[in-house]
């Protein structure tokens, strides 16, 4: 196993920094490292060249010197010239976190276009960085040429972009079989109820636990990449979906390149909103916003769309005071979006079975309102 050192930048106001390198941390050990130690930088302004200070690098060297760091994980997002800098100075490999992201991805893709997907992601962050060793390669040949935009060429990023192009096609190709199917499913009757949320709110669990399922659940990021289909127990009619989690500070580009992926959160019927009940509470507040407005973003929270929010996790909660506060949390967070009356929240916990039957009863009852709008053709 490799050594990880996390460095992360943070403005000296930001809020919750620690709830997300806590993040940041899940998401190097999911990608197989061994985390020996985290160092924060607070500054007002990032370096252009190098992200961190002088100071903070000439730390950052000593740490990795004394504990073997194979590589440097930065919480924040690195340009090229960054990367390289930090490379060049710190002589390990340096990841940001969506370099991380991939490489947990890459771990845990298992079905072709969720590959597919990954490699376009990769390369779209990989041509920059080419172009910026070649253009300073030439520079270094010819030092009396200024380095312009003609040194950006490479037969390298020319190869790149033929391949992200033919990938591009590939995966439109898949996408419009995605929406042919998902049209088909409603048009034979299904209605389909999409679980969504935060990686570790317990989608997997809830998913497992409504039908006849047992797929692999885990308290790291991305253990779920492609989405799962089942029939709900007992139901010949509902179809319930289990998608990809979310993680604070996603890059949008990650989740443009899993646009397959979304496609099911867009034209869902239901979404069911699975919330970790057992966060702080102040945590829980801006995850739920988060997730509200990616949900925006994506064009998933159409006006005709129902919404059932499983407040999981509830087993870990002290009593129903407690319970019963967070609700109103959630509730009072939920008010603020347009969707008048669209949403109903259930107490649950997924991995206990407590009030599942209730939770089930909701989602029916949600399932058949969708069923008498179509047919009076709303
Ligand atoms: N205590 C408790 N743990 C839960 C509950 N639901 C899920 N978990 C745990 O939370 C972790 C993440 O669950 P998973 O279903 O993989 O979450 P996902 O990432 O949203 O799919 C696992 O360790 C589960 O065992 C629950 O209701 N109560
Ligand atoms: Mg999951």
């Amino acid at each position: 196993m490799q050594n990880a050192l996390i460095a992360m930048l943070r403005r000296p106001k930001e809020a919750y920094w620690r709830y997300k390198l806590q993040e940041f941390k899940r998401l190097s050990i999911a990608a197989g490292y061994n985390v020996v130690g985290e160092i924060i930088q607070v500054k007002k302004a990032p370096k252009a060249a190098t992200l961190f200070g002088r100071g903070k690098i000439e730390e950052i060297k000593k740490v990795i010197e004394e504990k073997g760091v194979d590589v440097l994980l930065v919480y924040n997002t690195l340009k090229s010239i960054q990367k390289m800098n930090l490379e060049l100075m710190t002589g390990v490999r340096v990841l940001d976190r969506y370099d991380l992201t991939l490489e947990i991805f890459v771990q845990n893709a298992t079905d072709a276009v969720s590959k597919l997907q990954i490699e376009l992601a990769r390369i779209s962050k990989e041509i920059p960085y080419i172009r910026l060793i070649t253009a300073l390669k030439h520079r270094k040949d010819r030092p009396f040429i200024r380095a312009g935009g003609e040194y950006g060429w490479s037969p390298k990023v020319a190869e790149l972009r033929r391949r992200m192009k033919k990938i591009r096609l590939e995966i439109q190709k898949h996408r419009e079989e995605k929406i042919r199917l998902i049209f088909e499913r409603k048009e034979k009757g299904f209605v389909l109820a999409c679980i969504t949320g935060y990686y570790n709110a317990g989608k997997t669990t809830l998913f497992n636990s409504l039908t006849y399922e047992n797929k692999p659940v885990s308290d790291l990021p991305f253990t779920t990449l492609s989405s799962k289909y089942s029939r709900l127990q007992n139901s010949q009619k509902l179809l319930l979906i289990d998608t990809i989690g979310f993680v604070i500070d996603l890059d949008p580009r990650i989740i443009k390149s899993f646009e397959i992926n979304i496609e099911d959160l867009r034209y869902s019927d239901i979404l069911i909103l699975t919330i970790d009940a057992s966060d702080p509470l102040d945590w829980l507040q801006i995850k739920t916003k988060t997730i509200m407005d990616y949900l925006i973003d994506i064009g998933a929270l159409t006006s005709n769309k129902q919404i059932l929010v499983a407040l999981n996790k509830i087993d870990l909660l002290n009593d129903r005071f407690e319970i019963e506060s967070r609700r109103n949390q959630v509730e009072e967070i939920l008010m603020k979006y347009d969707l008048d009356g669209r949403f109903v929240i259930i107490p649950i916990s997924a991995k206990k079975g407590i009030n599942l039957e209730s939770f089930v009863r909701e989602l029916l009852d949600k399932a058949s309102r969708i069923e008498v709008r179509e047919i009076k053709g709303f």
